[in-house]
């Protein structure tokens, strides 16, 4: 099952399914994807922290009791919905944080990675381990990981389905920080990242999004259009105008 427990303008979304390590299936796939389109649509909700309940795992990948049963066609449906819950959280108009407690692998790995910003517990182990079981990564993974970590780290680490701790995530880019408790860290960013202008922090994903592909001269010539249409909005103008009044500014999203 998927909690949404909301403090303020943060959401906290919880994957919690215990009895397999929060592993996914099509029930809780699919929730997580229906929550995920909610959060999207929602502007009052203006950073959302994905995380996996207890202390053992973040996600141990897609449900491989599940998976062992599928044929060329489901697979193919399977690989989709998860494909859609990893570009949400990748191309939602806010930033999303995964707070990696325990184990992050296979398709809980590629969560991770389509989120904004990961921060893992120490007890963090993550990994790509879909070759052991004769399959590729799924749900992101082969292209992810490189944008995330380079091409190189990302070929040794598919190709060898090697798990990682804290520490060397961490030293490879894979995480942005290590801390325990890992959910005060995801918290306490989703918490100042709720506090800045969401129209400045959806242009930003937006094009940062676009910095690993397409047309590099194309994206510079967005990011100069898009940053003169900013100076439409009341928040450019608050922004600007509390600097010059030497207060802390107050963003209204118009
Ligand atoms: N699926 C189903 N059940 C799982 C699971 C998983 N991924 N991971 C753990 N569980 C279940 C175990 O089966 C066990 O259940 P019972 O046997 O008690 O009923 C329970 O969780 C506790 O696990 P363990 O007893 O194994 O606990 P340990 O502490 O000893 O080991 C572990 C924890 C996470 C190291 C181990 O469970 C493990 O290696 N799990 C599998 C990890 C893994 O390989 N994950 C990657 C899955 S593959 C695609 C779409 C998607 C994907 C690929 C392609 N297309 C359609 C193209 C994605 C693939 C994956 O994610």
């Amino acid at each position: 099952m998927i909690k949404v427990e909301r403090e303020a303008a943060t959401v906290l979304v919880t994957i919690d399914r215990p009895e397999a390590m929060n592993a996914l299936d099509v029930a809780t796939l699919t929730e997580l994807r229906d929550r995920l389109r909610e959060l999207a649509a929602d502007e009052s909700a203006r950073a959302v922290i994905l995380t996996g309940a207890g202390e053992k795992a973040f996600v141990a990948g897609a449900d491989i009791k599940y998976m062992s049963g599928l044929d060329v066609e489901q697979a193919k449906e399977w690989g989709a919905l998860g494909h859609e819950a990893g570009r949400l959280l990748e191309t939602m108009p806010k930033p999303t944080i995964a707070a990696i407690n325990g184990f992050a692998l296979g398709g809980g790995c590629e969560l991770a990675l389509a989120c904004d910003i990961r921060y893992a517990a120490t007890s963090a182990k993550l990994g790509q381990p879909e070759v052991n079981l004769g399959i590729i990564p799924g749900w992101g993974g082969t292209q992810r990981l490189a944008r995330v970590c380079g091409l190189g780290v990302a070929k040794e680490l598919i190709f060898t389905g090697r798990i990682v701790g804290a520490d060397e995530a961490l030293r490879i880019g894979l995480v942005n920080a290590v801390q325990d408790p890992v959910l005060d860290k995801a918290r306490e960013v989703a918490t100042l990242l709720a506090s800045k202008s969401p129209i400045a922090l959806r242009l930003m994903k937006e094009l940062a999004n676009r910095a690993l592909g397409g047309d590099h001269a194309e994206n510079l010539a967005a990011e100069g259009e898009t940053f003169g249409e900013i100076f439409s909005s009341e928040d450019a103008k608050e922004g600007m105008t509390a600097f010059v009044e030497k207060r802390e500014p107050r963003f209204s999203g118009r």
